[in-house]
């Protein structure tokens, strides 16, 4: 497999800065290496850099770097569009504002290519804001209202042309929603599963469900990783910690079984913040995660049945 890896140093999203090292620290980590050593072939595309800044004024006061944002978005987008014809593009974040883009470009590939597009969304957050209802003003708390098309970006971010179908969209590991974003998954089709679900059933068990969905429909499929869908006690360099979150080996096991399934097409690694890592654990755990995805294992493991 070809891996692109295309830095994206984005962090005006976030309320902390740091973010925009992000890609550094996962260079440092060793994720060229790793992917190499599963015998894939890799490329550095090297950190993207947003296309020229619109000073942007909305309504809502609280909302913070809003031309900043757009323009990444922008570049983002049409990056993403133009790296996912060929090979795996892993976006290396940068806030998670920056899925907006990534989202929005390999959506028009995806409808080029007549496929459906499947989002998976590992979060703590369901990122579900609108530019009306954000109280913090952080724009990495919008990507998903915006890539699915709901109503509001007109005018501040980049015309969407490839809305993702709610019904398209699965959301694991949610524990912090805020009240307008809760009214929003009551009234869509968006699966989520928060933390409880994958107490009572095992997170095989609900994933496995969604993948057979996007296996059936012969769909692509984005995973987009927020660091902070791990607890905070393996993976700390994030600016938004929430307790109780994945495990190291419950993610592991969602990389591995993504792997297996052959069907992710593009991956965005977001939201680590360097500035709050413990000697760099949380970038390494970042890169072992997206080694399972590409194929590392502890075992051969022909297809079983038990
Ligand atoms: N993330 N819902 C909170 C806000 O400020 O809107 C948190 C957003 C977190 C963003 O997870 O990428
Ligand atoms: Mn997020
Ligand atoms: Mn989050
Ligand atoms: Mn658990």
């Amino acid at each position: 497999m070809l891996c692109k890896l295309i830095g994206i140093p984005l962090q005006e999203g976030a309320s902390r800065l740091g973010c925009e090292m992000g890609p550094s620290a996962l260079r440092v980590a060793g994720l060229e290496t790793a992917l190499r050593e599963l015998g894939h072939e890799v490329l550095d595309f090297g950190n993207l850099s947003p296309s020229g800044v619109v000073d942007k004024h909305h309504p809502n006061r609280a909302i913070r770097n809003l031309g900043t944002v757009a323009g990444w978005i922008d570049a983002i987008a049409e990056a993403a569009y133009s790296e996912s014809g060929e090979g795996l593009p892993i976006f290396m974040g940068g806030d998670h504002a920056l899925s907006a883009g990534t989202v929005a470009g390999v959506a028009r590939r995806a409808a080029e290519e007549d496929k459906p597009l499947f989002v998976l969304w590992l979060d703590a957050h369901s990122d579900l804001h609108s530019l009306d209802s954000t109280a913090s003003g952080n724009l990495h708390g919008v990507p998903v209202a915006y890539f699915t098309g709901r109503s509001g970006f007109e005018g501040y971010f980049p015309p969407l042309a490839f809305p993702v179908p709610t019904s398209n969209l699965c959301m694991i590991g949610i524990r912090s929603v805020d009240p307008a974003e809760r009214a929003v998954l009551a009234s869509t089709d968006i699966t989520v599963f928060d933390m409880r679900d994958i107490d009572e059933h095992g997170v095989a068990a609900l994933l496995r469900r969604f993948l057979d969905r996007v296996s059936a429909a012969g769909g692509r499929l984005h995973v987009s990783l927020d660091v902070d869908f791990l607890d905070p006690a393996v993976a700390p360099a994030v600016g938004t910690t929430v307790p109780g979150g994945a495990t190291f080996r419950e993610a592991h096991l969602v990389m591995e079984m993504l792997h297996d399934s052959g069907l992710v097409t593009s991956l965005d690694l977001v939201e680590l913040n360097p500035f709050l890592d413990e000697r760099g654990r949380t970038a390494t755990l970042l890169v072992d995660l997206t080694a399972s995805l590409l194929g590392r294992q502890v075992l051969d493991r022909p297809t079983r049945s038990f």
